[in-house]
């Protein structure tokens, strides 16, 4: 059966390409999703691409899964280091958990090194750019086939 996965992203990655293209890169998010997209086509996965600036949204999509996604590949952004809720919520999801970073934060100020998303989820990609996101959906079709 064909599996689906939530590609979900958190605050300000809707800046992507128009400011700090020295950490984040040129792409827009625009283009990261139609990379996803195109990519996600070619291995006849389903792919749902969403972001959000809001932490219950967040939370809202991570909860939707459930039921209807064979895993979730999240950049949280900011929230990766101060959310509870949305740890708890992906803990509360029993497929596969990718948390996925543009930067390495491990390699960023101290304030990044804490993940609560790390600490619910599977499998991690960071520091690869975002080129980052093709190499999550195809390391998390590895995981679920
Ligand atoms: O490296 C990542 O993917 C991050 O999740 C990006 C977050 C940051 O808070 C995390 O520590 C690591 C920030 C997303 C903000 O993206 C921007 C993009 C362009 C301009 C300004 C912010």
């Amino acid at each position: 059966m064909s599996k689906t996965i939530f590609l979900l992203n958190g605050p300000n990655l809707n800046l992507l390409g128009f400011r700090e293209p020295e950490i984040y890169g040129y792409e827009t998010l625009a283009d990261v999703e139609k990379r996803c997209l195109v990519h996600a086509k070619t291995l006849g996965v389903t792919l749902d691409f969403r972001q959000s600036n809001h932490e219950g949204v967040l939370v809202d999509w991570i909860q939707e899964a459930r039921g209807k996604a064979d895993a979730i590949i999240l950049n949280a952004g900011a929230y990766t280091h101060t959310s509870v809720a949305i740890h708890d919520a992906l803990k509360a999801f029993d497929g596969y958990k990718m948390e996925l970073h543009i930067s390495d934060p491990k390699q960023r100020e101290t304030f990044r090194h804490l993940s609560y998303v790390e600490l619910a989820s599977d499998s991690l990609i960071a520091g690869h750019g975002t080129d980052g996101y093709i190499m999550a959906i195809d390391d998390v079709m590895k995981n679920i086939a």
